[in-house]
């Protein structure tokens, strides 16, 4: 007998958008093979875990027939391809969403095992079989990950990313992207050599065809310097700091034939997801729906079913494991409006839990330290209470738990991170900002709720009497607390 192996299965879609048909897909195969529980995870895209062994193939082929696909979803190669993600926000995001499918599709492994290891080779959508310039034959030395940011947006992160493309708009017309590179969260306890990186800019592509050649590049960069010794030590942000960023540069520049304009100024104003109804600017309505941590709850599981049924809207996984469901017609909204009804979906939430992300951790992942997904709503009721005190219940501050250093829910670019360091201990960082520009410090190691809850009724407190007009609670807790 063969032991009964487990699987997570996550998907690769770039820009995080799929129709209602794929939609229900994914809900019957969560149903099928899954635990029934779909995860919006901080990448745009979606898991399903508990998967079986021998239920591996049928899955896979069951996503394959819906036109979804896991390849490259794991492993060293160029993860997810996000983008910012409320549509409704700029009349030119289409084209902008456009370049992480280029992207994606660009940055695939040519290999063709997938296909032959769980779809019988039968040719479902056109694929070639050529050799691998890009990955060779021995892929990158860790994972890449690539994201997009559409300002005045940032709800992307991105200076989190290897890459981060920032769109720069005039006039409602894309003009081209500034670069950054090395952007990176994962540290590991007790390793002094690690560390969280925000990506530097190095400078602006004004074509698609530069952008591309760009971005390229940089992975080849980084798969002929990373470091393969240390898989701690491996992500681009150590590549570019070993070049440092000059010597990054102008490797680049070399492999790309042409040089890097100077930056472009740009401004993000907001992180966070447009909750409830906005339309756009060609009379489209768009819903976004909070999902507290990714984790799709039954009753809004069967609200999205029968959505999803009526094929009236598509489906917008967002960067802040939210959901939208965009592209309703004026004449179908009153449709949407009586599902949400009818299911009782929508809550009064405070701004602190809207604004809240964790990480999966414990029980099914293997590297988790503490609780965060099952714990963080619970210590944000918590919190709640102390917010009111201070009337600061529609203050939109972030809060970000995971269970371990990785850093998947991204806390380190929190206003109030906690990051596990062992059974119902975090370390609490504080300083980030509102936008995702500066990354937190740790202010206390090691806190059980009790200390966590007494710190921040000290702080909440601190910062209602001692703020300056408009300062954010990071920004004020950065020039206060941490100075
Ligand atoms: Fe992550 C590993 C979950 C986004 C940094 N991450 C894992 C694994 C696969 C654990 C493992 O290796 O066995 C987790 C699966 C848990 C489970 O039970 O499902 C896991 N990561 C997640 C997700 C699902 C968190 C969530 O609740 O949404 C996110 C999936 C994204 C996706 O769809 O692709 C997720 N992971 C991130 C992010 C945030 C981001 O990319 O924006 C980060 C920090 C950013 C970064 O990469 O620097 C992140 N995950 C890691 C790392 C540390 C990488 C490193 O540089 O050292 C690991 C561990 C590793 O790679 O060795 C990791
Ligand atoms: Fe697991 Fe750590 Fe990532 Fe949380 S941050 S999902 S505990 S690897």
């Amino acid at each position: 007998l063969d032991k009964l192996y487990s699987f997570m299965i996550r998907l690769r879609i770039p820009g995080g958008v799929i129709n209602a048909e794929q939609w229900l897909a994914t809900h019957e195969i969560s149903e099928q093979y899954g635990t029934g529980t779909l995860k919006i995870t901080t990448r745009q895209t979606v898991q399903l875990h508990g998967l079986l062994k021998h239920q591996l193939r049928p899955t896979i082929q069951a996503f394959n027939t819906a036109k979804l696909d896991s390849i490259a979803a794991c492993g060293d190669v160029n993860r997810n391809v996000i983008v910012s993600s409320h549509p409704q926000i700029s009349p030119i995001h289409q084209q902008i969403y456009e370049y992480a499918d280029k992207i994606s599709t660009l940055l695939l492994p040519k290999t063709q095992s997938y296909y032959e290891v769980f779809i019988d080779g039968e040719k479902i959508y056109e694929r070639s079989s050529e050799a691998d310039p890009l990955y060779e034959d021995r892929y990158l030395p860790r994972k890449f990950k690539i994201g997009i940011a559409i300002p005045p947006s940032n709800d992307v992160d991105v200076f989190t990313n290897d890459i981060g493309l920032i769109a720069i708009l005039e006039n409602d017309e894309l003009k081209g992207f500034n670069i950054a590179i090395g952007g990176g969260l994962a540290t590991t306890h007790g390793n002094p050599n690690t560390y969280s990186r925000l990506g530097s800019i190095i400078g602006f592509t004004d074509t698609e065809e530069k952008t591309l050649k760009a971005v390229y590049e940089i992975l080849t960069v980084q798969r002929d310097f990373g470091n393969r010794v240390d898989r701690k030590l491996s992500r681009l942000k150590y590549t570019v700091d070993k070049l440092t960023v000059e010597g990054f540069k102008k490797e680049l520049e070399n492999r790309i034939g042409f040089e890097f304009e100077p930056e472009r100024p740009y401004k993000f104003t907001e992180r966070s997801d447009r909750f409830g109804w906005e339309q756009n600017h060609q009379g489209k309505w768009f819903y976004t729906l909070f999902v507290e941590h990714g984790v799709v709850q039954p009753e809004q599981k069967q609200f999205l079913y029968e959505l999803a049924q009526l094929n009236i809207s598509n489906f917008i996984f967002s960067g802040n494991q939210n959901l939208i469901l965009g592209e309703i017609k004026e004449s179908d909204k009153v449709k949407v409006v009586a599902l949400l009804k009818q299911h009782n979906i929508e809550k009064q939430v405070s701004a602190l839990r809207k604004n809240s992300m964790a990480c999966v951790a414990l029980p099914t992942c293997p590297l988790a330290l503490a609780e965060a997904q099952r714990y963080l709503p619970e210590l944000v009721t918590k919190i709640e209470p102390l917010l009111e005190k201070y009337s600061l219940t529609n203050d939109e501050i972030t809060i970000r738990m995971t269970g371990c250093p990785n850093g998947c829910g991204r806390p380190y670019v929190a206003e109030l991170g906690f990051v596990g360091t062992g059974s119902e201990q975090y370390n609490f960082m504080l300083g980030g900002d509102r936008f995702g520009e500066r990354l937190n410090k740790i202010y206390k190691e090691k806190q059980t709720e009790s200390q966590i809850l007494e710190e921040i009724d000290v702080l909440l407190g601190r910062y209602v009497n001692e703020k300056l007009e408009k300062e954010t609670f990071g920004d004020y807790a950065y020039r206060a607390i941490l100075q």
